[in-house]
């Protein structure tokens, strides 16, 4: 015996460095589903049922592969309910000169496995994800000497590194590197959204469910229709069902939101790329072949490509720059709770019930939900952070703290006083409006503004204009807002932040 392997549940790749060298023979791998990793936050049932299904499926296919895997399934009566726990047993059954590990995707994790060491009294060997297109180190020395980190430049970067949508003289396909100001279409129905990708659960993927539905019962969401895909042969297949017919609409569509459509034309690849089922670079790769091959246009792929090769690895490398202080960032001092209709979708509030409904019954919901109405209203009432953040990276199947907490701390919330983005997403309800069909379906009128029915999310924003004044009238991104506050007459300024405070003093009841 050699070494003991630990796999984790966002590790499910024979592709996975801990793996690199390794010998069936001599070493072993440990993988387990434990108390501790299902019940940090208040994971989404089908979240657990995706991770337990798929961790169980490739330990499957590692012993097909000829390995000897040490797989502990999830039950309360369990006597090992933490990782820590169940590795320190089989070391003493074990004896191996080295645990190895692949990094792990979050700090609290990655904090407790690089204690083990001394802990435990056996090396540890943590190394490179090499899923990532670019290592912490590579995004480290990028971001040296930097006042300002902006996501385009950082995405050149990665465009020229692996070569996707890369002439051979180095220029970027289609004469541009983005192509964003083609993707802002509203969607009224036409051409049709594809039914989302599904596959129907097996029996390893029914037990799982049971066991979710009987151990997890106060988790949030439901295992109803549980349809994601648990093993690579059908997240290959989600894939190519998504290169096939729905990425050529990706890019028109991409801000879209729609009264009737959950999924409308995006990917739903995030749960499979973030726990290993799908491999990123080979994802970008195969939406820059449709492209080649004329079966999608450049606004659709180059759009697609940024969100994984830019975004995906930006937030990442953010992460990791700034790990643990991040998380406790709350540069706009917000003191406000999360209002409950996050966790039950009541609310008369259109586009908010129906983005957090979706979000109960699929653990999904689509970046522009995400951003522009759940957070967009968490950032315009003065929600705390840590609080959106928990529900963030409770809610959804590929909510891990590495993606989560940038993408909401950052990028909604403005935190972290503008290091991610250089303006808040701080919007009305004219944005949603008009890149949906909400509005026309709500018990508010987004018309007004400051009577009993007006849309709560205009004097709302209105309010967080005004309170926030020292923060961003000197952002040049921001100056238009100010002039256009300024231009409006004193009583209706008074008028609408009356409103907002009303509406603040009553979030739970909206
Ligand atoms: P598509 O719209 O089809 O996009 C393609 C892929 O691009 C995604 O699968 C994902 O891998 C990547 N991507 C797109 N945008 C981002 C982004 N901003 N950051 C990182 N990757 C991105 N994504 C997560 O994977 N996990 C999270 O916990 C998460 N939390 C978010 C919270 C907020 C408030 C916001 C605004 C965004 C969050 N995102 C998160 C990013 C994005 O919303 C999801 O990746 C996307 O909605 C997943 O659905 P999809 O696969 O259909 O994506
Ligand atoms: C998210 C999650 C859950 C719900 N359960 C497990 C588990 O039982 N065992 C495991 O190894 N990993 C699990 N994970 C993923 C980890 O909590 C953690 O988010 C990632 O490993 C971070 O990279």
């Amino acid at each position: 015996m050699a070494n003991l392997i630990l796999i984790l549940g966002d590790q499910l790749t024979t592709d996975i460095s801990a793996l690199e060298g390794a010998d069936p023979k001599r070493d072993r791998i440990v993988m387990a589903e434990v108390h501790e990793e299902a019940s940090y936050t208040n994971h989404h049932k089908k979240k657990l049922v995706l991770l337990f299904s798929a961790m169980r499926h490739f330990g499957q296919q590692l012993e097909q592969d000829g390995w000897r895997v040490h797989y502990q399934h999830y039950h309360p009566d369990n006597e090992h309910q933490s990782l820590e726990a169940v590795v320190s047993t089989l070391l003493e059954d074990l004896s191996p000169d080295t645990i190895i590990t692949t990094e792990c995707g979050e700090w609290r994790l990655h904090n407790q496995i690089n204690q083990w060491q001394e802990r435990l009294g056996v090396p540890v060997d943590t190394r490179t994800d090499t899923r990532f297109i670019a290592s912490k180190r590579e995004f480290a020395d990028w971001a040296e000497d930097r006042k300002q980190l902006r996501m385009e430049f950082f995405y050149r970067e990665m465009r020229r590194k692996t070569g996707l949508l890369m002439t051979p003289d180095d220029k970027p396909e289609g004469g541009s590197w983005n192509f964003d100001a083609d993707n802002r279409r509203k969607w009224s129905g036409k051409p049709p959204a594809p039914a989302p990708f599904r596959i129907e659960p097996d029996t390893i993927t029914r037990d799982v469910i049971d066991l979710v539905d009987q151990h997890f019962p106060d988790h949030f969401g439901n295992t109803d229709d549980f349809h994601f895909a648990v093993t690579h042969g059908d997240a290959q297949e989600a894939l190519n069902y998504f290169i096939e017919f729905t990425l050529p609409c990706f890019g028109d569509y991409q801000d879209a939101m729609s009264d009737t459509e959950d999924w409308l034309f995006h990917s739903i690849l995030s749960p499979y790329i973030n726990c290993g089922l799908l491999d990123p670079l080979a994802v970008c790769e195969a939406a820059a072949r449709a492209w080649y091959a004329g079966l999608a246009p450049i606004n659709a792929v180059e759009g697609f490509i940024r969100q994984i090769l830019g975004w995906r690895e930006f937030v990442r490398g953010i992460y990791w720059l700034h790990m643990p202080g991040y998380a406790k960032e709350n540069r706009l001092g917000n003191t406000r709770s999360l209002p409950w209709f996050y966790w039950t979708g009541e609310t008369k509030m259109r586009c908010m019930h129906k983005a957090i409904d979706a979000t109960r019954r699929n653990a999904y919901a689509h970046h522009i939900q995400r951003l522009m109405v759940t957070g967009n209203f968490a950032l315009l009432a003065g929600v705390k952070p840590e609080e959106i953040c928990d529900w963030y990276l409770a809610v959804y199947a590929d909510a891990y703290d590495w993606v989560e907490l940038p993408n909401v701390l950052g990028m909604v919330m403005h935190a972290d006083g503008g290091y991610l983005g250089s303006k808040p997403y701080a919007a009305s309800g004219k944005y949603i409006q008009r890149m949906s069909d909400h509005c026309a379906n709500c018990h508010y009128k987004v018309s007004k503004s400051t009577e009993p029915d007006a849309c709560p999310f205009n004097s709302l924003y209105w309010h967080f204009i005004d309170r926030h004044r020292a923060d961003f009238e000197g952002n040049p991104r921001m100056g238009m807002m100010y002039r256009n506050w300024e231009k409006q007459k004193p009583e209706k300024r008074e008028a609408l932040l009356k409103r907002a405070n009303y509406l603040l003093e009553h979030l739970e009841e909206l």
